[in-house]
C-alpha cells in the first residue's frame, strides 16, 4: 500500500452548483429558549422547582415554562425579548449545568418562517410510520383499528425500536401523504407522536481522485490545526467512535481499530447481503443501474472510518485524527440510501440501548458520527433518540447535507442537542455544496475544488462490490463531520467527565475565524467559525478540574485477569504508574473524592477498602461506603477478604431513594458476578450502559443502583 492507486473520477453534479444564499443579514430577537433537561433531573416534560431555580440562577432571568414539545423538551419564555448575542450567551451558561441535556434560543422569526423548499433527492414513497405512543400504551387490535379510521386506511404494528413503534399502511404513499397521516395521528391521545419514515443518504459528493495532501489536518489557512492538539493529546487510548453509515471493510491502515458492529439494514434488496439485519456491517457497495444517484459502488463508511481513525505513523496512506480509537461501524444506509427507521435503530444501539433481536453493545459510543441526512426538517423519533444518545453521555455529530440549502431542513443536522458541521475549502470559504444556516454550529474542511482541495481517505477499487484496498479524493459535508468527531474524541480523551454541551460550547468558542471577505462573515450563515482541533483540545484541563479539596480517584484495568482497580492515595497512583505499569492500565477515567475528612462535607462516609488474593482464586480489592457492608464483609468472609484500610477516601452517600445530594455525580457500582470477584465504579453513563450490557450485576441503593456519589 505504499503508493495508493487512485480510482476514475465520480462526478457529482451537486458539487457543481455555485452558492446562491439569500444572506439573512439581519439579526433576530429571541423571546423564548428550548430546553431537554437530563432525565435523572425529570421525567420528559416536567419542570420541577428546583431545576427552574438552578436554570433561572443560570441564566440571570426568570424563565416561566411556556410549552413542552411532543418529545419532552421545555419551551421556557424570557421575560423580555433580548438580542440573539444575549441569548446565545444565555444558552452557554445554561449547559454548563449537568442537569441540562442540550440548550438553544428559539429565534423570534423561526416561528413564523415555513420551510419552502422542495425535496432536493426527488419524489419518495413509502407506507412506513414512526409512532410514539404516551407511557403504557401498545397498539393492540382497538388502538390501531381507532388509528386507521382516523386515517382512512388499515395500520398494521410491525416492531418496537426503543419507545417507538414502527406502523405500516396498507399501501405505499408519497412522503407527503405519509407525514399527513403523521399529523392526524397526533391527533389521538394515545399518541406522544408520529413521523414518517423518510429516507436518509450519504451526504458525499465523490470528486476526481487525485492524491493531495492532508490540508484538511495541516493546512496554514484551513486545516485543523492537528499538530498542536497531538502535541497535547497523542492518542485516545481506545475511546468508541461509532460511524452510523454504509457498513466497513478490510483495510490495512485500520488495521486493529475496528469494533464488531452490527449491520441495521432491514430491506435485504438495498443491503445486498441476502438478509435484513445481520451482526456482519461488511459494505457490500452502494452502485446502482439507474435507480438512485451513484452508478458505481463509494463504499463511504470506509472513508469516514478513515478520516476518524486511520493508523498515523504506521508507515502507509493516510493520517487519522483519533489515534488509537475504536471505530464501532453501525451500516444503516446501502443501496440508494436508508431509512431513518434503520438510522434511529443503528444509534440507539451505537449509544448502548438494547434493540430488541440485537445483542447489546458491550462498547457504547462516546461520539456517534452521522456523516448522512434526509430531507425534512427534525423528525421527532429521531430527536427523542439523540436526546438518549446524549442521556448517555454521547456527543452526536451530523453532516450539514450538500443540497446548498438552509440546513433546517435537513435531518439529522437540524436536530437539538447535535452539532451540526458544514464543509469549508482549502482556503477557508464555504465549500460549494455545503448547507448553511442559523442551525450549523461549525465549519470543518470537506474539500471543493479544485482537485488540490479535496479530501484523501479510505477506500475500495470495487465499482460494483468490494475489491481491493485503496484512497480516493472526495468532498462533502461527510467529510467535515468526522474532523469535528475526531476533535470530540481528542477532547473527550482528556477529560471524560466532559459533557456534550460542555464539547459543542469549547469546540466552537475555540474556532479561527473566516478569511476576510468570506460570506461567511455574514451573520447565521456558517457557525462560529472553522474547527481548530489544536485550540480546542488545549482548551480542556487534562483529568478536568477536580472540585475544592478533593483528589481524582484513578481507575486501572488488569487485562489479564479482566479486574478493575480504583486508588486516590498519589502515592500509590505513583507505584502503580511506574512500578506496576506492565500490569495495570489507566482506563482514562477517574472521579474525586476527599482524601481528609476534616475539609470533607460533615456527612461524607469514609470508603472501607478490602483485599481477597490470589491464594483463594481472587485477588481483586471491593470498597463499600456503608458501614453496614463493610462490617458485613469483615465478620462474614474471614481468611477471604482482609480489611486494607477502613478509610480509602470520604464521598458523600445517596439518600435511602439512591439520590445522590447536589453537586456530585452517583458512582454505579457493578459486580463481574464471577468466582474472582471482582467490582467495577464508575460515573461515567457510557461505560455505565457498556457493563448492563456486559451482565455485570448493578449493586447499589435505588433503582439506579448508585454507591456513592463523586463531588463534581
Ligand atoms: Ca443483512
Ligand atoms: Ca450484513
Ligand atoms: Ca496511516
Amino acid at each position: 500500500m505504499s503508493s495508493p492507486t487512485l480510482r476514475p473520477a465520480l462526478a457529482c453534479a451537486l458539487a457543481a452548483l455555485a452558492l446562491s444564499i439569500a444572506a439573512p443579514a439581519v439579526a433576530d430577537t429571541v423571546g423564548k429558549l428550548r430546553v431537554r433537561l437530563h432525565p435523572y433531573t425529570a421525567a420528559a416534560g416536567e419542570f420541577p422547582v428546583a431545576a427552574q431555580a438552578q436554570l433561572q440562577a443560570l441564566a440571570g432571568v426568570p424563565l416561566t415554562l411556556a410549552a413542552v414539545t411532543r418529545t419532552g423538551a421545555l419551551e421556557l419564555a424570557l421575560p423580555t425579548t433580548v438580542d440573539e448575542a444575549d441569548a446565545a450567551a444565555m444558552v452557554r451558561r445554561l449547559r454548563v449545568s449537568r442537569s441540562v441535556l442540550w440548550a438553544e434560543a428559539i429565534p423570534d422569526a423561526s416561528l413564523t418562517r415555513k420551510a419552502a423548499v422542495e425535496d432536493p433527492f426527488g419524489p419518495s414513497s413509502g407506507k412506513r410510520l414512526l409512532v410514539r405512543f404516551k407511557d403504557g400504551v401498545t397498539p393492540d387490535a382497538a388502538t390501531l383499528a381507532r388509528l386507521s379510521t382516523r386515517i382512512g386506511m388499515t395500520l398494521n404494528a410491525s416492531r418496537q425500536i426503543g419507545n417507538v413503534w414502527v406502523l405500516t399502511t396498507k399501501t405505499e404513499q408519497p412522503t407527503a401523504t405519509l407525514a399527513d397521516f403523521a399529523q392526524a395521528l397526533q391527533g389521538d391521545a394515545d399518541v406522544q407522536y408520529a413521523d414518517p419514515v423518510r429516507r436518509a443518504f450519504p451526504s458525499a459528493a465523490p470528486n476526481d481522485p487525485f492524491w493531495a495532501s492532508q490540508w484538511s489536518l495541516n493546512g496554514p489557512t484551513a486545516g485543523i490545526n492537528i499538530e498542536t492538539a497531538w502535541q497535547l493529546q497523542p492518542s485516545v487510548g481506545g475511546l468508541t467512535v461509532a460511524v452510523v453509515d454504509t457498513g466497513i471493510l478490510p483495510h490495512p491502515d485500520l488495521d486493529g481499530r475496528v469494533l464488531p458492529g452490527y449491520d441495521f439494514i432491514s430491506d435485504p434488496d438495498r443491503a445486498r447481503d441476502g438478509d435484513a439485519r445481520d451482526p456482519n456491517p461488511r459494505d457490500e457497495g452502494d452502485w446502482s443501474d439507474g435507480e438512485c444517484g451513484n452508478s458505481a459502488s463509494f463504499f463511504h463508511g470506509l472513508f469516514v472510518a478513515g478520516l476518524i481513525g486511520a493508523n498515523t505513523n504506521n508507515g502507509i496512506g493516510i493520517a487519522g485524527i483519533a489515534n488509537g480509537v475504536k471505530i464501532l461501524p453501525v451500516r444503516t444506509l446501502g443501496k440508494c440510501g436508508g431509512t431513518f427507521e434503520d438510522v434511529l435503530e443503528g444509534m440507539l444501539w451505537a449509544s448502548g440501548v438494547r434493540i430488541a433481536g440485537v445483542p447489546p453493545n458491550p462498547n457504547p459510543a462516546k461520539v456517534i458520527n452521522l456523516s448522512l441526512g434526509g430531507f425534512g426538517s427534525c423528525d421527532q423519533s429521531i430527536q427523542e433518540a439523540i436526546d438518549d444518545a446524549l442521556a448517555q453521555g454521547a456527543v452526536v455529530v451530523a453532516a450539514a447535507g450538500n443540497e446548498t440549502l438552509d440546513v433546517e431542513n435537513f435531518t439529522p443536522a437540524s436536530c437539538s442537542g447535535v452539532i451540526a458541521v458544514g464543509a469549508h475549502s482549502i482556503t477557508g470559504g464555504l465549500a460549494g455544496y455545503s448547507n448553511y444556516g442559523r442551525r450549523i454550529d461549525l465549519t470543518a474542511p470537506g474539500g471543493d475544488l479544485p482537485r488540490t482541495g479535496l479530501m484523501i481517505s479510505l477506500a475500495n477499487t470495487g465499482t460494483t462490490v468490494p475489491e481491493d484496498p485503496t484512497y480516493v479524493l472526495a468532498e462533502g459535508t461527510s467529510f467535515a463531520a468526522p474532523m469535528v468527531s475526531g476533535a470530540a474524541a481528542l477532547m473527550l480523551a482528556r477529560d471524560p467527565m466532559l459533557t456534550s454541551g460542555r464539547i459543542l460550547d469549547v469546540i466552537t468558542g475555540t474556532t479561527r475565524y473566516f478569511p476576510n471577505g468570506s460570506q461567511c462573515n455574514t451573520p447565521n450563515l456558517c457557525g462560529t467559525g472553522m474547527l481548530d482541533a489544536g485550540a480546542a483540545v488545549g482548551s480542556i484541563i487534562p483529568g478536568g478540574t477536580a472540585p475544592p479539596n478533593t483528589y481524582p480517584v484513578i481507575e486501572y484495568y488488569r487485562a489479564d485477569l479482566d479486574h478493575y482497580f480504583i486508588t486516590a492515595d498519589p502515592a500509590e497512583v505513583a507505584y502503580v504508574d511506574t512500578v506496576l505499569s506492565g500490569i495495570f492500565k489507566r482506563t482514562g477515567l477517574y472521579f474525586y473524592a476527599y482524601l481528609n475528612p476534616a475539609v470533607a462535607p460533615p456527612d461524607a462516609k469514609s470508603v472501607c477498602r478490602f483485599y481477597a488474593s490470589a491464594n483463594v482464586q481472587i485477588n481483586s480489592h471491593w470498597y463499600s461506603a456503608n458501614l453496614d457492608e463493610c462490617i458485613s464483609v469483615l465478620l462474614n468472609w474471614p481468611g477471604i477478604w482482609t480489611l486494607e484500610t477502613a478509610s480509602a477516601f470520604w464521598v458523600p452517600v445517596p439518600d435511602a431513594k439512591g439520590n445522590c445530594p447536589a453537586n456530585t455525580l452517583p458512582v454505579y457500582r457493578f459486580f463481574n458476578n464471577r468466582r474472582d470477584a471482582n467490582h467495577r465504579y464508575t460515573v461515567d453513563l457510557s461505560v455505565r450502559r457498556a457493563m448492563q450490557n456486559r451482565a455485570w450485576a448493578a449493586e447499589g441503593t435505588g433503582p439506579n443502583s448508585v454507591a456513592f456519589c463523586s463531588p463534581i
